[in-house]
């Protein structure tokens, strides 16, 4: 069993080296990659969220914990990718405008890319239009949304309505996620699927496109 008390500590530390050690001996454990992302990190990284909530910890700690959050899921990476075999789909991924947060933007990114996809990553607050002049450059089949925030949440809506005003032939599928997006709000601004972790994002995507 993973104590999510000591992922908490390491994202906590200024030093890389206790994340590592963390990570690699759960690895050595025969922990699956899933159960050490989900009980491991995402579990600690919950914990900063409660204390930066309650005002315990400060932007600066967060921004230490995002740092080694993302060492944590490098280490992990190899174990999600999947070797060979050309990609199938195209997604293009993006955090909408005005919001920085990337941690659950790269592992739905991990996630896609080990289920044979191939990502056009845009990073973090990506302008509507700028979702609209990389579907005509890359033709994606799906479009991922991801906000963390519940004010650039409502910025996915201005993205849908962007896609689908746009003159371009190709229409891909949109899909959304991040913590406070629900079903209900996906259905509510048009999007076509809602991803509740990395690992639905993937399935609701491959369900789209298969249904087709
Ligand atoms: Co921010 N922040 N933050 N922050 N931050 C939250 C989100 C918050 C809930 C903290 C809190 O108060 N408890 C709060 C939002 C409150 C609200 O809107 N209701 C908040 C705030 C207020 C802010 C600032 C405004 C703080 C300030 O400046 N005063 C500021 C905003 C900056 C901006 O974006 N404009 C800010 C800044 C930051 C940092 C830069 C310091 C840092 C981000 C660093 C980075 O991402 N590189 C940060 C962090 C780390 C957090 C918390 C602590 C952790 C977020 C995280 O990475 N979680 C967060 C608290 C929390 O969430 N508990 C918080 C782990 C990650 C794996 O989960 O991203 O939810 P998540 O991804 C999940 C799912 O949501 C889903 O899959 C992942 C799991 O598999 N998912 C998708 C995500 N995208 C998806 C897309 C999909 C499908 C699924 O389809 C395409």
């Amino acid at each position: 069993m993973l104590k999510p008390e000591d992922f908490y500590g390491a994202l906590r530390e200024v030093e890389f080296s206790l994340i590592d050690d963390l990570v690699k001996k759960a690895i050595a454990e025969g922990h699956s990659a899933p159960q050490i992302l989900n009980e491991g990190l995402i579990a600690g990284m919950a914990i900063v969220g409660k204390e930066f909530k309650a005002r315990d910890l400060w932007v600066p700690d967060v921004l230490l914990a995002a740092r080694n959050m993302h060492r944590g899921i490098e280490l992990l990476e190899p174990l999600f990718s999947k070797e060979g075999g050309g990609s199938k789909w195209k997604i293009v991924l993006g955090t909408v405008k005005g919001d920085i947060h990337d941690i659950g933007k790269n592992l739905v990114s991990i996630m896609m890319t080990g289920s044979g996809f191939e990502v056009v990553d845009l990073g973090v607050d990506v302008p509507a239009e700028k979702f609209v002049t990389t579907i005509k450059d890359h033709q994606p089949q799906i479009i991922g949304l991801s906000a963390l925030l519940t004010t650039t949440m409502l910025e996915m809506r201005n993205v849908i309505d962007a896609i689908k005003g746009s003159s371009g032939d190709i229409k891909p599928y949109v899909i959304v996620g991040g913590a406070p997006v629900t079903e209900a709000f996906a259905r509510e601004i048009g999007a076509d699927g809602y991803g509740a972790d990395a690992v639905s994002a993937v399935e609701v995507a491959i369900n789209l496109l298969e249904k087709k």
